[in-house]
């Protein structure tokens, strides 16, 4: 009920549209109707001599039409009026017809539309979270295949309730005032048949939602090998890949012709029903024509009634299960829409000069296992902090706190001395620039892709920024310079130059507060102290974080923060730390020794280059 609820709501804007298109089948199925009672005169009383018949509100009409053309003796030699009029009643309807097929039409597209563009704005609030825990597939199947869903059953399946409720109704009223007897024979088994419709289908449902279901794991499988099409190429896993799908398919196939099957039952014993029906009708209905208790143009009225009126019936059954199905659909469109989104505030405007503090910090993912503990430390506006620690150590959650795409636990942070959970998230995200450690790319052209961090930015700032990120050569070495368009992930760049137009989109920020996760160490060693010269030449320097385990990086910045399983272990400038026994000096010494046996090996190979010269 509630999702029935749901479904209006969605229908708001359309509903006038979509009501006025079941009027329209209600009206082209009362014009059905007069054809078998034009037959029914036709055949009584211009061919037959009865005199003229008609019950309840259609006397008036048949009177006065019958009189219009002269009576019986009027009509007699002019039959094709009869024709006529059964073509114009057949025009009258298709009209309706085209009608409630373009309103239902409309109704439901815009219905859809509206649905797709709700849905795709109440993502884009989703908060960081959610989207990193929900698979992808299952968002655009959503957004795609259940709407899609819903759309079909406004413009399709639902009208068929609507004419078969007409139906029922026009012929109840058409049927009773010409022969009781016969409106309970044409109806004996309607209720067994539209029964049997709904009880089936209530059976197949559930082969339905498995086809379904079964559907949605191949489109799985081909979704996933294709966007990791280089990691089944790189490892040879084609065979496997296509005996994966090879056996999804089958499936898939296996249980659509299992529903073919059953489908084809139904529709048998349900033909089979209906022809009873029809032949009760035909057989007493004879019968009673022979003893003359109803006219031969009655029978042929009542046998053409219960033909039009069956079909509706049975088509029930699967209307109610795609009603079932189109519930599933809006409720599984409604858990989106019921997420809580991030609160933003567009207006609000922050001026932020760098100031960071975080106080006895914590921070989980989930309860009960802690990600960050206590972490505590001082950063002045425009130093530049680097942060050391093995994988898995904290680094990415810590700067992740910052831009606040996940709130901290427990502790504080504040910039410039304001509590971060206080500031807007829109206003400190447009204050904090973050290169993700997994950059992405979008299919576009390298100016948009870099262009996206700031709209209506100028040419000349989206170059500047891809020189501070070493990567604007880089770009006017393609043929189409920025105008190149990125494949999907940007597979036509390298991994460096991905991760420096990340950097470049992010530069182009301005932004008091940087951060770079592992974005450096992709690039080489002297292009990675280039862009760090370069930052540090720009007009106003932002506090930078920089996650690297380069040390020429990590020694020239100003804190060095060493993370161990959460726990802030070290913290303190280059000359501290390589004088404290931990992580830092231990790599220290790594390296060192490791570029001492690099000089011994480089002298080695000089002395043997030298001898043979
Ligand atoms: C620290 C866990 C992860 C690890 C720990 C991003 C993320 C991480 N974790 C989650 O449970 N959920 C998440 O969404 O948190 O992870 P990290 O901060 O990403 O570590 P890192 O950046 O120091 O590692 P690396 O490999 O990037 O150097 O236990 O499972
Ligand atoms: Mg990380």
């Amino acid at each position: 009920m509630k999702k029935l609820y749901y479904l209006w709501q969605f229908m708001k804007g359309n509903r006038a549209l979509y009501i006025i298109s079941i009027g329209a089948i209600g009206m082209a199925t009362f014009l059905l109707f007069f054809w078998p009672m034009i037959l029914r005169v036709t055949v009584d009383s211009i061919i037959g001599e009865k005199a003229l018949e008609a019950q309840g509100w259609l006397k008036p009409i048949f009177t006065g039409a019958f009189n219009f053309f002269g009576g019986r003796s009027g009509l007699v030699g002019k039959l094709w009026i009869c024709s006529i009029l059964l073509i114009i009643i057949t025009l009258i309807r298709g009209i309706f017809l085209y009608f409630k097929g373009k309103w239902s039409a409309i109704a439901s597209e815009s219905i859809a539309q509206r649905i797709r563009d709700k849905v795709y704005n109440h993502l884009q609030l989703l908060p960081y979270n959610y989207h990193v825990k929900s698979k992808t597939g299952d968002l655009i199947q959503r957004c795609t295949s259940d709407v899609e869903t819903i759309r079909r059953f406004l413009a399709i399946q639902f009208v068929e309730v609507g004419r078969a409720f007409f139906m029922v109704g026009f012929a109840l009223s058409f049927m009773i005032p010409m022969s009781v007897p016969m409106t309970l024979v044409s109806m004996a088994l309607v209720p067994f048949i539209f029964g049997f419709a709904v009880i089936f289908f209530i059976k197949v449902k559930k082969a339905f939602q498995l086809s379904d279901e079964s559907e949605g794991r191949m489109s799985t499988v081909l979704q996933e090998n294709l966007s990791g099409v280089r990691v089944v190429r790189a490892f040879a896993r084609q065979a496997h890949e296509m005996d994966k799908f090879d056996t999804r398919n089958c499936e898939y196939r296996d249980l659509t012709y299992r529903l073919i099957r059953l489908l084809a039952w139904y529709w048998s014993i349900s033909d089979f029903l209906s022809l009873i029906q029809i032949a009760a009708v035909l057989i007493l209905g004879t019968f009673w024509a022979a003893n003359g208790v109803i006219s031969l143009g009655t029978l042929l009225a009542f046998s053409t009634f219960v033909g039009m009126m069956l079909w509706p019936i049975r088509q029930m059954g699967r209307v109610l299960t795609d009603m079932g199905k189109t519930m599933v659909s809006v409720g599984r469109i409604h858990e989106i829409l019921d997420e809580p989104t991030e609160e933003f505030h567009d207006d609000e405007k922050i001026a932020v000069k760098g100031k960071i503090e975080f106080k006895n910090v914590s921070f989980e993912y989930e309860p009960g296992k802690p990600v960050l503990k206590d972490v505590s430390f001082t950063v002045e506006p425009g130093q530049t902090v680097a942060i050391l620690g093995s994988t898995g150590s904290g680094k990415t959650s810590l700067v992740h706190l910052l831009p606040r795409l996940y709130d901290y636990t427990s502790g504080s942070i504040t910039i410039d001395g304001i509590e971060l959970k206080d500031i807007d998230k829109h206003a400190i995200r447009k204050n904090v620039g973050i290169v993700l450690q997994e950059p992405f790319l979008f299919s576009r052209t390298l100016k948009e892709n870099i262009g996206i961090s700031r709209i209506n930015s100028e040419d000349d700032e989206i170059f500047e920024a891809a020189q501070i990120a070493s990567v604007h050569d880089v770009i006017l070495d393609f043929q189409k310079g920025y105008e190149t368009a990125v494949g999907e992930r940007g597979v036509t760049l390298s991994g460096g130059q991905k991760q420096r137009v990340a950097m470049a989109r992010t530069l182009l920020m301005n932004t008091p507060i940087l951060i770079f996760d592992d974005s450096l160490s992709a690039v080489d060693i002297e292009t990675d102290a280039a862009i760090r010269a370069q930052l540090n030449r720009r007009a106003r320097k932002a506090t930078t974080f920089i996650i690297s385990h380069r040390l020429t990086t990590l020694s020239e910045a100003d804190i060095i923060l060493v993370l161990e399983h959460g726990k802030l272990v070290q913290i303190g400038s280059h000359e501290e730390l390589v004088n404290q026994e931990g992580l830092y000096k231990r790599i220290w010494n790594i390296q060192n020794s490791l570029e001492e046996e690099l000089e011994t090996e480089l002298e080695k190979n000089n002395v043997k280059i030298g001898i043979n010269k």
